[in-house]
């Protein structure tokens, strides 16, 4: 399949001009001014519109079985959705039981992921230690193309990792060259503050927020980046939702750490007051962890990622419907953790980013696309728009707006946390591989045609290890 994007101005993470694209085979082949188009080739008319790599949430849910229920968007409806909304790739996470082989976790996630109609990739969790656990990550590293590891930092009693899982798990991710990342909240905090909610009385959703304050947030990113310091391995920390988690963030950088945060669209546009709405579903459809904040935090959130203490965008998309929220009605530590996003996070950035003046259209790339790709080793085939690259690319409307709403899009949850919000700025055609998956309202997503996409090792790594070793070796040379 051959197609040539005539006209359009290109938009990466470092320029801005003018050329055509001309994609076959599903990679970017040509790049230039007045392209010729091959004999049967598509022209896609790109005037008046911007021409971006499509974009990568490396933060998704899809079908997640969790907190006694599974999340009700799976890989095929939660990647076509990602396409109608410009984004081409997720990275989504294996979360093996406790006990269970992480192998065998990350096998059954391949299983169910094979329906994607988009490329994705796994970050694998470490809910658990043991010798097969230190084992099962070298083979995931090398053979399956895992470079990142998850550590819920929460969740205690289920999957929370504990300081000596961390340790243990961080060391081995350095030896392997992969990254951490964290869900950084105290679970331990959050355990005895939810006990005291509940026994005080208070069930409903509004006593969410009360029992993962931003100090269990500050708490936890400090602790799992001074881990990461010791042990000498970068660290990633996930959907930073408080200033005291930029904080951190800032200082650890400042001291010369490898440090990268992740914001959700959601943290930096929503604020706590969602948890008191009286009508209770409406409530506890935001219930989400770590929480929406109070907004001098969503101020923080956005000052972070315009100043460089956060890189990367996500959704955490975990959708879960109104039937399933009720789990919870009599109590709200069991409402299931969830809320959606992959459809809308790139009209919502770009509205709220680009439309604000908050950020530049490279800066939109780069914290939408590139930066993840960086950051999780799959730059320059995702992320870019160069010869070679994926031909992953989302054709941008700027003078397109819409109001959104769950009665209108795609994804499979029965309500939207941006539900009513007015965005100029739209995905009017998204390519998957060449393949044009999104043209002006009419979804063409292909179950099936994701592919996985194997992230390799950090090289950096290897090498700092290999000097490390061989100066380890090295006799002390007496020059006498
Ligand atoms: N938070 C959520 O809200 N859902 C899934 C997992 C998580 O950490
Ligand atoms: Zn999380
Ligand atoms: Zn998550």
């Amino acid at each position: 399949m051959t197609s040539l994007i005539r006209g359009g101005i290109i938009v990466t993470a470092e320029q801005t001009y003018r050329a055509d694209v001309l994609c076959a085979e599903g990679k970017i082949a040509a790049i230039g001014k007045d392209l010729e188009a091959p004999s049967g080739c598509d022209i896609i008319d790109a005037g008046g519109q911007y021409v971006m790599p499509g974009g990568i949430d490396p933060h998704t849910h899809m079908q997640l079985p969790f907190m006694g229920t599974v999340a009700s968007e799976d890989f095929y409806t939660g990647t076509a959705a990602a396409l109608a909304g410009g984004t081409t790739s997720i990275i989504d996470f294996v979360i093996p039981d406790p006990e269970q082989s992480i192998l065998d976790a990350y096998r059954t996630w391949r299983e169910w992921s094979q329906k994607s109609a988009a490329d994705y990739g796994f970050h694998v969790a470490i809910t658990w230690w043991d010798e097969s656990v230190h084992e099962e990550m070298g083979t995931l590293v090398r053979e399956e193309g895992i470079n990142s590891f998850k550590h819920f930092m929460a969740y205690k009693g289920a999957i929370m990792a504990t300081d000596e899982i961390m340790y243990n798990s961080f060391t081995r991710a350095l030896e392997l060259g992969a990254m951490p990342t964290v869900h950084a909240e105290n679970g331990e905090l959050v355990f005895q503050l939810q006990k005291k909610l509940l026994a005080e009385g208070m069930t409903g959703p509004e006593a969410h927020p009360l029992s993962r304050p931003p100090a269990a947030e500050g708490e936890a990113a400090n602790r799992a980046l001074r881990f990461a310091e010791t042990i000498g391995v970068p660290l990633y920390i996930v959907h930073v939702s408080t200033s005291e988690a930029v904080e951190e963030l800032k200082r650890a950088r400042a001291e010369g750490q490898r440090a990268y945060g992740e914001v959700l669209a959601g943290h930096l546009l929503i604020d706590e007051s969602v948890y008191q709405n009286p009508d209770w579903d409406k409530a506890a459809a935001h219930v989400m962890s770590p929480p929406f904040r109070a907004p001098e935090h969503q101020e923080a959130l956005w000052k972070g990622l315009q100043g460089g203490a956060l890189q990367t965008t996500a959704t955490d998309h975990c959708c879960f419907c109104a039937d399933q929220k009720a789990m919870g009605r009599d109590d709200f530590t069991l409402i299931p953790n969830g809320t959606a996003g992959v459809e809308d996070r790139m009209s919502v950035l770009w509205h709220h980013g680009v439309g604000t003046g908050r950020l530049t259209m490279n800066e939109f790339v780069a914290a939408t696309s590139a930066n993840a790709a960086r950051i999780f080793n799959i730059y320059p085939k995702k992320g870019c728009i160069a010869v070679g690259s994926d031909a992953d690319i989302v054709i941008w409307d700027p003078a397109a707006g819409k109001t959104i709403s769950a009665k209108t899009h795609h994804q499979n949850i029965d309500t939207n946390i941006f539900e009513g919000m007015r965005v100029k700025g739209l995905a009017s055609h998204t390519l998957t591989r060449g393949a044009l998956a999104y043209v002006d309202g009419d979804l063409r997503a292909v179950r099936g045609a994701g592919e996985y996409v194997k992230r390799p090792a950090f090289h950096a790594s290897f090498d700092a290890l290999a000097i490390q070793a061989a100066a380890n070796k090295e006799k002390p040379v007496d020059r006498g």
